[in-house]
């Protein structure tokens, strides 16, 4: 087989690639939603928010989104979720089966299920920043208005070399999606604003019910979901099940829309 493919130069490549990103990200400076963190609860948010017009922008330090959807657990990349979350598996096109021990508990291939979201939020139209880390949050009136940020690679600089200083992005809302870290809800606490509880150990049959019913507004202008919201509440962690993190991250999306209307 033989292939032409149409002529390009190495600087027009290069041109593309630069004026593209700088454009997109001179557009996304100022935005109604920065999510931070693009595990599935945070996917899940920007896929709702995007879905329903608003101008959404997801900050991941990794080059790759997914966070923990990737592998079930224990490195093993099935993946569960309980009802009613295969709602969520429909919503996505993403096929699975039911335990045939347990009714109600869902199993599905986790590469597909996250390349799915991944996939949906980006089709939805949430813009997504990669390599991108969480330096600090903007704070204005005791109320969360952006974020503050550096590339990843900066942080695993040589002290003597990193004077990197970072930049800010203005929102009108901040989602903290960060997982276990709860890293913008810690900026808080290190200012003695808040006090994080801390997760809770073990206790599936009650964590994820009150993972998505504490999906909130945990500071002004900051909202918590996903496993964000056990560490500021103290809620039992739920181990590798996924359900109430798309659902929290649903939830998240829809919190923040009622906060947009105010
Ligand atoms: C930019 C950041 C920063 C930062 C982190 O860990 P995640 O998958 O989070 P959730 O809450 O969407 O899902 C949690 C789930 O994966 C899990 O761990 C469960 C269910 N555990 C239960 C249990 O009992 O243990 O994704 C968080 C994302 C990742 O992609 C991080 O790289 C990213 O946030 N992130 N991005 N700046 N400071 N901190």
């Amino acid at each position: 087989m033989t292939v032409e493919f149409s002529p390009a130069s190495e600087s027009q490549i290069t041109r593309a690639i630069v004026g593209e990103f700088a454009k997109e990200f001179e557009n996304y400076v100022e935005t109604e939603v920065i999510i931070v963190g693009g595990g599935p609860s945070g996917l899940m948010a920007g896929k709702e928010l995007a879905s329903k017009s608003v101008k959404v922008l997801i900050i991941e330090r990794n080059n790759y989104l997914g966070g923990g959807f990737w592998l079930g657990g224990f490195l093993m990349n099935k993946l569960t979720v309980r009802s009613p979350a295969e709602s969520i598996l429909d919503e996505l096109g993403v096929p699975y089966k039911e335990y045939s021990e347990v009714k109600g508990l869902y199993i599905a291939d986790a590469p597909q299920a996250c390349a799915k979201l991944i996939a949906a939020t980006c089709d939805a139209g949430a813009k997504i920043l990669n390599m991108t880390s969480l330096d600090d949050v903007v704070l204005h009136d005791e109320k969360v208005s952006g974020v503050v940020v550096n590339w990843t690679a900066v942080s695993a600089l040589p002290r003597e070399i990193a004077c990197v200083d970072p930049v800010s992005l203005e929102s009108k809302v901040v989602i903290d999606a960060t997982g276990h870290d709860a890293s913008a809800v810690k900026k808080l606490e290190e200012r003695g604003l808040l006090k994080r509880k801390g997760q809770g150990a073990m206790w599936v049959e009650k964590s994820e019910n009150l993972v998505v019913e504490h999906t909130s507004e945990f500071y002004p202008g900051l909202i918590v979901t996903g496993m964000a919201v056990s560490a500021a509440y103290g809620l039992p962690r739920m181990g590798p099940t996924f359900g109430a993190m798309l659902m929290s991250g649903k939830k998240a999306g829809e919190v923040a829309i009622e906060k947009l209307r105010v």
